[in-house]
């Protein structure tokens, strides 16, 4: 018997996969008063809080390739989850890793996939591939029927602030500008690349959720999976959740609080909705 292990790293906003042998490699997320390791140790409440009353210089640092060569642990086969490679060194490390845990161990196998994503739609993925894996598919199968899920599944966000992003360069301050006016909700998704892009602006609560369920129907979304995560912010998953329920029937939706890098970044009063394109 083959011990497979599934890993991701702690942008997904999951500590723990039922049923399956599974590891999260923490990103940090770094101000000049303290460090959070994105861990299932961190109080994620409190380092939103902490960053509201913050005005330095605060970044993150992503998991290097010691850090993911623990995370793959002794196991003969690997699949690894990470964000987007184009919004941080995650996916690069994750790679290397791999290169030496096979030049290590020539029998074990690491299959990575770029999520081009993060949060939700990462979260997405991981359940896929706990599926698959239940479902005893081969290793090659399983890299197959994971990478093409990934290119049916979506990510949109609604964010009241995007000064963390524009701080640390993952979007031009012209773009975070637009977002940052007071009440201004801005609107996007992640593009096919693996970068932010906006899709609206709306002014209060409600006509930011009718435009997540709008971008959703436009991308393709028909009734599948649902997974929303929030910073601090439950009453407006809870409500997108009822939408979804009263257009779609019996959809499987899901609403769970981000951890830290997603906090960090979406900010409060920030949602990740990640679904499935039909
Ligand atoms: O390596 C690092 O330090 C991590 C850098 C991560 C930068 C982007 C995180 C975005 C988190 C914000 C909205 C969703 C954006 C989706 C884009 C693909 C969440």
């Amino acid at each position: 018997m083959s011990v497979r292990k599934i890993v991701t790293d702690s942008s997904a906003d999951t500590l723990l996969l039922e049923g399956v042998d599974f590891a999260s490699a923490p990103l940090t997320i770094v101000t000049a008063e303290r460090e959070y390791v994105d861990d299932a140790t961190l109080d994620v409440a409190q380092m939103v809080e902490d960053l509201l009353k913050y005005s330095g210089k605060s970044s993150t640092a992503c998991p290097g390739v010691g850090e993911w060569l623990a995370a793959f642990g002794d196991a003969e086969e690997v699949f690894c989850v990470t964000i987007t490679g184009n919004l941080s060194g995650s996916y690069n490390a994750a790679v290397i890793a791999a290169q030496d845990y096979r030049e290590a161990h020539p029998d074990r196998r690491v299959f990575v996939l770029d999520s081009l994503s993060t949060g939700p739609e990462m979260r997405l993925l991981l359940e896929r591939l706990r599926d698959d894996v239940a479902a005893e598919m081969d290793f090659e199968a399983i890299c197959d029927d994971v990478s093409a899920y990934s290119a049916k599944t979506g990510l949109i966000f609604v964010l009241e602030s995007m000064k963390n992003l524009a701080n640390n360069g993952r979007v031009s301050k012209l773009v975070a500008k637009a977002a940052g006016l007071l009440g201004i909700r801005a609107v996007g998704k992640a593009s096919d690349h693996g970068t932010l892009e906006m899709l609206d602006k709306c002014r209060g609560a409600k006509k930011a959720l009718a435009a997540v369920v709008e971008q959703m129907a436009a991308q393709g979304y028909g009734g599948g999976a649902v997974r929303v995560s929030h910073v601090g912010n439950e009453a407006a998953a809870l409500a997108l959740k009822e939408t979804l329920l009263a257009r779609y029937g019996d959809a499987d939706v899901q609403v769970y609080g981000a951890r830290g890098l997603c906090s960090f970044y979406a900010e409060k009063g920030g949602l990740l909705v990640g679904f499935e394109k039909g």
